[in-house]
This record gives C-alpha cells, structure tokens and sequence, in this order.
C-alpha cells in the first residue's frame, strides 16, 4: 500500500552494515548478510531499516567517508546485490531508509582528487572549501579552528592553500554554494529513490550551509556564537538550509510515496524542528532523551516538551537511545549519575566511551529495558540501534592496535572511540564470529559475547530479544492516533499516560518498589508479582 504516513509511528532498526552479518568469510559484514537475516529482521517487528553508509569508502570514519554516492563498496557487495536486498526487504514489507552524507565526501573521491589536482582557484577546488595559509610565510592555517574530532580543521595541501574538514581530514567539506554540488546530491536522491528506497537519513544535517565571506573568527568567537543558535553561525544551523532542503524536498515529491527523510541535526532542541517541516526534510532526530539521566522528572519534561513542539511543525516525534555514535543505552544507565553539566548523562561520557569501573550491569540492562518498554509507547517513530534488542553493552575490551574509530586515533587520552557499540552481532552462542561469518570479526568480539546471542536469547522467554519482538508486535496492533494522555501515578518516580485505545505505560524510574495500578498486563520490562510495580521497571497495562 502507498501509505504516505508509513514513517510517522515506525519503529526504525539501524544496521552498521560492516558489523550485522558476513556472508563470505571476510569478516566483514555485507549486503548479501542482510539479505540473508531478513527473516530476523520481519520477526522482530520492525517496520523499516536505515542502513549506515555501505558506499565505497576508506573508511577513515566508518563509512562515513564517501568515495562515490551512486555505488556499493565492492567489500559489501554489488548495485545488484543492493537490488535484490530491497526487494526482499520490500517483500518482508520492510522499507529502507539510506544514509546519505552531504557535508564532505572522502578524500579519494573524484572531485577532491580533480580539485588536488587543479590551481588555486579552478572550478574543481570551488567545489571545496579551499583558502590560501596565513602569517608572514603564508604556510600558516586559515583560522585556528578544530575539527570535530581533534586537530586543526585546516589541512595544508602543499602550493599554500588548506581545505576545510570539520571531522576527519580525510573528510574535505563539500562547498554548498557551488550549483554543480547542489545539483549532484539531487541526481543522487533521485538514483536510490529509483533504486526503490523509500528515505534517507540526513548525515550532519545543520552543516552543509557555510559562511566564510567575512574575516574568519576565531575558534573562541565560533564557540560563543554557537550559544547564540540565531541561524547566523559560520559553519552550523544557518538559515541557508531550508533553501537547500526545500530542493531536496522537491525531489522527494517526485515520487510515490513521496521518499521520507530524517535529519541528523545536533542543535539546541528550539532549532531542531525546522528540520522538520514538512518543506523541510520532515523528520528530525531528538537526541533528547539520549543524553537524559534515567530519570522520571527529565523524562517528563523531554517528552511533553516534543510532543509541543511537534506539533506545530506538523512532523512526528523520534525517539532514540542508541546509534553507532554513542555508548550503548544498556551500559550508560549502569554508570553512576551526574556525571555531566545540566543532568545529563554526561556528555563526557557518551562522546568518550570512557566506560566507568563502578559500572552496574545489571542495573544498566533492566533500566534499558524499562527506558525501551517506555519509548515503544509513546507516539513518534522508535529508531532502534542493532544490537540493542540482544541488551548488548558496550564492548570496552578493544585493544588499542584492533581499535578503528578516528577519535579514538585523534583524540587519544580524551576519548576511547565509537567502535564498542560497532562490534559484530552474535548470532549463535559459540562458533567461528559468534555466527557472524566464517571468518574472524573486523573488531574482536569479547568471550562472553554468545551469552547476548540470538541463538541464546531466542532460547530464554525472559530474554531481552523476546521483549523487544513482543513490544514491536503489540505497538504495531496498539499503535493508533498520536495522542497521550499524561496520568497521575500517585509517585514522582513513576512516569504514567496513556495511549488510545485504553493502553496506559507505566515506569517507575526510582530504586523503590511502587504500586501498580488494576489493569490486564500487557507487557513489563522485568517480572512482575501482584500489584507491585518494580523498582527500574516499565508495565503496559490495558
Ligand atoms: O555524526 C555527526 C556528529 O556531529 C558526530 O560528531 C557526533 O556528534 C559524534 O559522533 C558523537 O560521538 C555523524 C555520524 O553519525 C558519525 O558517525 C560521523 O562520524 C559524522 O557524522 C561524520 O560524518
Ligand atoms: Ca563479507
């Protein structure tokens, strides 16, 4: 059916393809492997998968160092091979949403190597953001910016001139002023729109849009206009976007349905909804409650603030506590409270995988399955990270010489890296890769991996897997208009409203026993006995 809406209550499952499954032995994961894992995939419940960049790549940053937009790195197979996973993604009744990452491209592709190639000043370096060096020998940077993950921003190369990259420095930033940049991403929207997929999801959306005109400030200067959030920072959030996403939105019209997209946008949550009009790219994501403390009071207050905002921008709501970027949910909420600015979960934490020694595990994985239980409630779409419905932690025994992420290489002593959520899936629980391939796994799996496989847990009605297929299962049959309705609990800790339908959740947030209230029980996070509600513990009730 050509249901235009499909994406407004979906729950999302994002594969890191490198890592899901290895058809061939390589010990690299690949497309042929999802193909092979549909079956999994439609058990779960899901509706649609994004799929993490599979382009071919050098992957100086996991992927995200695209060497050619219209292409399948050989390593993970074929165009072909992409045709045949879509259709049977699509017969599954599975959609697919592509990653698509406009802001730079690798450094190995044809245009920074056409532009390498070319003087100061030609067509092919206006395609970048080429400026000539400072100070008395002009071999000096443009400006003392940093990249986003450590080191100067400016990478020299060689006749005076530097390129900008605001993440890797295999990462030359595209220049978005240039027509020819524009019209490329349009023809690559529209070549895996005909390819049959059904959305993209919008890698940095905030940057693209840059201002360099003007003398170029300094990083301290940068730093204080970006608390400022007016649409008038040099590199982030500019006002220009919605021009460049009103093309893109043209062109997702085209089609039927019109192709959806989601905008990775890490801005103040008052600037996140413009991303999300529908002449915008119409979904954005809320990193909200990933970076909250599990906690009923932020909960609260992230949730009803969303359920606002969205509603005047006329998109839905997104939920997310895990992605390839971030430590994984289950191991964040074993970490002890407070360990940054404003309740959050420090942002220390989450952006260094430093993994905390007085980790509670146990405590970690219930409250990830209370926090997941609570989020398949609410209305909006659920975007799920691969691996989280085993309860997989974070794998913090990478050793340093096995270690891929470029912050980690870049930013040693301050970060640990994003590889410990990137790690190979267990599929069984012995074998060569825990069933991941033949061969060994790109990252090493730890030992204890096959207690969090899918074979073992597939076993275990208790198991984390069996909670997220029976939650996915009943959304689908509760989910109905995109009303909630807050309740009085009658305790701080517990979080409480209701759905249509007469479907009410439940969480007590806190470390005390609490009372559940009368009701059939539809689902809980952790066992339930009479009428108690369990301390870290979600409950839908009808
Ligand atoms: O991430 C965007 C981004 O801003 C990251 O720096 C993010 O804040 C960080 O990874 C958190 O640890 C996207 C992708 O999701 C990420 O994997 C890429 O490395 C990055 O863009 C560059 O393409
Ligand atoms: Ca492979």
């Amino acid at each position: 059916a050509k249901d235009p809406d499909w994406w407004r209550q979906a729950a999302v499952y994002q594969i890191y393809p490198r890592s899901f499954a290895d058809s061939n032995g390589d010990g690299i994961g690949d497309l042929p492997g999802i193909t092979s894992r549909i079956p999994y995939l439609a058990a779960l419940g899901i509706d649609a998968v994004w799929l993490s960049p599979f382009y071919p790549s050098a992957l100086a940053d996991g992927g995200y160092d695209v060497d050619d937009y219209r292409d399948v790195d050989p390593k993970l197979g074929t165009l072909a091979d992409f045709d045949e996973m879509v259709a049977a993604l699509h017969g599954a009744g599975i959609r697919l949403i592509v990653d698509i990452v406009p802001n730079h491209s690798s450094d190995r592709h044809e245009w920074f190597r056409e532009a390498l190639a070319s003087p100061a000043g030609s067509a092919a370096r206006d395609r970048y953001i080429f400026r000539d060096g400072i100070g008395p020998d002009g071999d000096q940077p443009p400006s003392d910016w940093e990249g986003m993950f450590g080191g100067p921003a400016w990478h020299p190369v060689g006749d005076g001139q530097f390129y900008l990259h605001l993440f890797a420095p295999e990462q030359p930033d595209f220049n978005w002023a240039n027509p020819e940049v524009r019209e490329d991403f349009l023809t690559t929207l529209r070549f895996w729109s005909d390819r049959g997929v059904d959305g993209f999801r919008v890698d940095v959306a905030h940057g693209l849009a840059k201002d360099l005109t003007h003398p170029l400030p300094s990083r301290a200067e940068l730093a204080d206009r970006l608390l400022a959030a007016d649409g008038t920072h040099p590199l982030w959030d500019r006002e220009e976007l919605s021009e460049i996403y009103a093309e893109w939105r043209a062109v997702f019209d085209e089609y039927d349905p019109p192709r959806i997209a989601v905008a990775e946008a890490w801005v103040a949550p008052s600037r996140r909804h413009r991303y999300a009009r529908a002449d915008s790219l119409g979904q954005a994501f809320n990193f909200d409650l990933l970076r909250a403390e599990f906690d009923a009071d932020a909960f609260r207050a992230i949730i009803a603030d969303n359920l606002a905002a969205v509603r005047e921008t006329g998109s839905s709501n997104t939920w997310v506590f895990s992605n390839h970027d971030v430590v994984r949910h289950a191991t964040r909420y074993g970490l002890p409270a407070g360990g940054g600015a404003d309740g959050e979960v420090g942002a220390a934490w989450l952006l260094s995988g430093g993994i905390a020694p007085e980790l509670d595990a146990s405590l970690g994985l219930r409250r990830a399955r209370a926090a997941t239980l609570l989020m398949l409630a609410l209305p909006g779409s659920a975007y799920l990270y691969q691996g989280e419905e085993l309860g997989l932690p974070e794998v913090a025994e990478i050793p340093d010489h096995d270690r891929q992420d470029p912050t980690f290489f870049r930013n040693a002593g301050v970060e640990v890296g994003r590889d410990g959520c990137r790690v190979p899936l267990p599929w069984t629980k012995s074998g060569s890769s825990f069933g991941f391939g033949e061969g060994s796994a790109h990252l090493p799996q730890p030992v204890w991996f096959g207690e969090f496989s899918v074979e073992a847990e597939d076993a275990d009605p208790s198991s984390t897997l069996n909670l997220y297929r029976r939650a996915l299962w009943l959304r689908r049959d509760l989910q109905d208009s995109e009303e909630l309705t807050w309740l009085e609990s009658g305790a701080d800790s517990v979080l409480a409203f209701e759905r249509p339908g007469g479907w009410r959740s439940f969480t007590n947030f806190g470390s005390e026993p609490a009372r559940l209230p009368e009701g059939e029980v539809l689902l809980a996070s952790s066992p339930i006995e009479g009428d108690v509600l369990p301390p870290a513990t979600t409950v839908w009730l009808r």
